[in-house]
């Protein structure tokens, strides 16, 4: 009931996540804790990036940073950022990173989460200042708590996800997510120093006139992937490609559209992750109203192997995500 949970454009996030909890009777409090920590992280990773324009002329202008640490690049920071955050939260036992081979303990075994997480992802994109993104998704761990999180704790089927969303750091940053009720959008006054609620319950279109892949692979395309390509055309569909995932997906969502990460003969599994890129952003868009698959299953329904595998991806709206699987269908 949607209705019931409405608040108010410009309620800050914290209020906002506050009045939520209040809205589940047993709510302990941990989730909006963590869902906090995330996005003070956030807050300190839009401080670096926009920053990260000043830093090679900083010395020039004599404000190279007093410890004289050299400068990390931004993804290797973000991962840092976001771990020491989830690590003081407390309410974490164990992370996946894409930055990391392995899981990350916390040393918090009584934490009852599991956080997936692409720190910053698109980080090709930062040097040329175009919009970047961090993607993640929780999961309630399923050992006990009082020892460490482990792999079956970390390879939950997306359905499992209690919450999941994503920062764009664009021309505003927004922090936008879902806790399976709907999904919310936050801008940040970084004057402030707050994210304020503004775009309350997004709902995406049932269906678009976008559609986003990369062609410069359509050499390596499927028969069906190039078919419904050609079909897009031939609905004089506009093509829009920034090629971060976040922004790609952020704009689609709102608009109405598709986003393609196909599988091709050099990537039978695409490129995407399925444990903090595809899940994360499908729950998303089904919360939103929209769909994603990997071209014939569910995004949310697949059985993960392995923490950082790859999963095609078609995400955006139910027709056209639809409309990619009839072409795809003769591949399956
Ligand atoms: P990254 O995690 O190494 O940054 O790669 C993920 C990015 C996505 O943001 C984007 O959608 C995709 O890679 C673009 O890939 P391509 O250059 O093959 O189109
Ligand atoms: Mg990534």
């Amino acid at each position: 009931d949607h209705n019931k949970l409405a608040l108010p454009v410009g309620t800050t996030l914290d209020r906002f996540i506050m009045r939520k909890q209040e809205d589940f009777p047993y709510a302990t409090g941990e989730l909006s804790q963590l869902l906090r920590d995330i996005a003070l992280a956030a807050k300190i990773v839009n401080r670096e990036i926009n920053r990260s324009g000043l830093i090679d002329i900083a010395g020039a202008y004599g404000s190279q940073n007093v410890q004289g640490e050299d400068q990390q690049k931004l993804d290797v920071i973000a991962n840092i950022r976001f771990i020491r955050a989830l690590r003081n939260g407390g309410e974490v036992c164990t992370i996946i990173s894409e930055e990391d081979e392995e899981m990350i303990q916390t040393g918090n075994n009584q934490g009852k989460y599991v956080v997936a997480i692409d720190p910053l992802d698109g980080s090709s994109n930062i040097d040329v200042n175009v919009s970047i993104g961090t993607i993640f998704s929780i999961y309630r761990r399923v050992s006990p708590t009082g020892t460490e999180g482990t792999e079956r704790d970390c390879l939950q089927t997306g359905t499992h996800q209690v919450a999941a969303g994503y920062v764009i750091y664009g021309s505003s940053t927004m922090l936008v997510y879902t806790t399976g009720n709907g999904v919310n959008g936050f801008t940040y006054e970084a004057s402030l120093g707050e994210f304020f609620l503004s775009h309350p319950h997004i709902t995406t279109p049932k269906t678009g006139a976008i559609y986003s892949i990369n062609e410069g692979s359509s050499d390596h395309f499927s028969e069906g992937t190039t078919a419904f390509v050609a079909y897009c055309k031939q609905q004089n569909y506009s093509a829009r490609y920034i090629g971060s995932l976040v922004a790609d997906f952020h704009r689609n969502l709102l608009k109405g559209g598709i986003y393609m990460y196909p599988a091709t003969k050099k990537a039978p599994k695409g490129k995407l992750r399925l444990m903090y890129e595809c899940n994360s952003l499908a729950f998303i868009v089904e919360q939103a109203g929209g769909k994603s698959s990997d071209g014939r299953n569910r995004t949310m329904e697949l059985e993960p192997k392995g923490m950082h595998e790859r999963s095609p991806l078609f995400i955006g709206s139910t027709e056209l995500v639809e409309k990619a699987e009839e072409f795809l269908a003769a591949e399956y």
